[in-house]
């Protein structure tokens, strides 16, 4: 299916509803814990049918300058309206149509897969099949929090080894990186994929300490330095032969040909929601198949919604490396949709009508906190 072919839809009410998820156990980045979600749910409301988005920002501007009650606001100030004003409406205009409102790329990715997913339910077609995805299942990695504990953090990883999941990405962060990853190595072996998130916490001057972590055969460095230090990063990947993987950098596909033009980065995290939807997502995995530079699909701990869209984008040629597109009993006992489950360390690709999967109504209701409904 074109790209552009989208029949287009009346958006009649907008439902911004608020869940709180526990984690199975704390996860511990550079940027802090988190030990529960607070995730927004977009839901409209169509003359043809809902759909779903998930807003991935944080309760705290930390990962991201992005955070939830911002990300709803916004919705509800901004987006909501520009979207209601329309006769009809579709994902592929919606950038278009909200572009006066700047940044707040997390917000504006939740409604357009909200739009995005109603549109593709009425169409009968599959986030995968309209993206232009090439597999049934995707290969999987797993997302390892920073662990105070080495033996801990060897038999955390030793369990979701044994579980499947076909690699390891350790988070890092000053004073919890050399000796972890030489633990995980020396226990694990020089096959087992193992690569390090540093989310943003190191600096240039640091550049001979990451060196050390040539030694231990990583993937990758996945955003040593911080969101604009993009230049920075093409130094550093002079001075360390690790590939050096951006993900906070790269908010757009401008960002994305700017970083691989001054060769900042060797591969590059997909997340839709840090670059404002599925089909800027989709244009930045182009491009940097265009460019030979693999691509891999990162995860911000979403639900079952979120993750079926994940799975999907995952599905597309030039995803070359495990996504951390993990098994809903990763993060959750109970997700909001049918689990995701790992196969043989893949996850399944949905094939159902829009992302394929929808929230259980009975579990929805118990996890919600707020809803609030915006109509024209
Ligand atoms: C990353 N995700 O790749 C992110 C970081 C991350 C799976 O490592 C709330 C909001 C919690 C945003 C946890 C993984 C988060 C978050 C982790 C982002 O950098
Ligand atoms: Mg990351």
């Amino acid at each position: 299916m074109p790209p552009e072919t989208l029949p287009g839809t009346h958006v009649e009410a907008i439902e911004l509803r608020r869940i709180a998820l526990p984690l199975k156990t704390p996860f511990r980045t550079s940027f802090g814990t988190e030990t529960e979600r607070d995730i927004l749910l977009v839901k409209v409301v169509t003359a043809d049918g809902v759909g779903w988005g998930e807003c991935v920002a944080g309760i705290e501007p930390s990962y991201s300058s992005e955070y939830i009650d911002g990300a709803q606001h916004v919705i509800k100030q901004f987006l909501a309206p520009d979207v209601l004003a329309e006769k009809s409406t579709s994902a592929v205009r919606f950038a278009d149509l909200v572009a006066g409102v700047k940044g707040h790329r997390m917000a504006k990715a939740a409604v357009e897969m909200a739009i995005l997913d109603a549109e593709l339910r009425h169409a009968g077609v599959s986030f995968a099949e309209y993206l232009g995805g090439v597999r049934d299942r995707v290969d999987t990695g797993v997302s390892v929090g920073i662990h105070d504990d080495i033996g801990e953090l060897l038999e955390t990883v030793d369990g979701y080894v044994n579980s499947g999941y076909m690699r390891i990405k350790l988070k890092i962060e000053p004073g919890s990186d050399i000796e972890q990853v030489r633990a995980v190595r020396e226990k694990f072996g020089p096959d087992l994929p193992l690569q390090v998130d540093a989310n943003t916490a190191y600096r240039l001057s640091d550049a001979r300490h990451l060196a050390r972590l040539d030694e231990y055969e990583l993937l990758l460095i996945e955003q040593p330095l911080p969101e604009d230090e993009v230049r920075a990063h093409a130094e550093l990947a002079l001075k360390v032969s690790t590939p050096i993987c951006l993900d906070e950098s790269v908010t757009s596909i401008q960002a994305a040909a700017d970083a691989i033009e001054l060769k900042a980065c060797a591969i590059v995290n997909i997340k839709a929601g840090r670059v404002g939807g599925y089909l800027e997502a989709r244009r930045i995995h182009d491009l940097c198949w265009g460019h030979g530079i693999p691509v891999w699909c990162g995860g911000m701990l979403e639900t079952g919604i979120g993750r079926a869209a994940n799975v999907a984008l995952a599905s597309l040629p030039n995803f070359a490396l495990p996504g951390d597109t993990s098994a809903s009993d990763r993060y959750w006992a109970t997700d909001i949709t049918e689990p995701f489950v790992l196969e043989n360390g893949r996850v399944r690709v949905p094939t159902g009508p829009g992302l394929g999967v929808e929230p259980l109504p009975d579990i929805l209701d118990e996890v919600t906190t707020s809803v609030e409904t915006i109509t024209a």
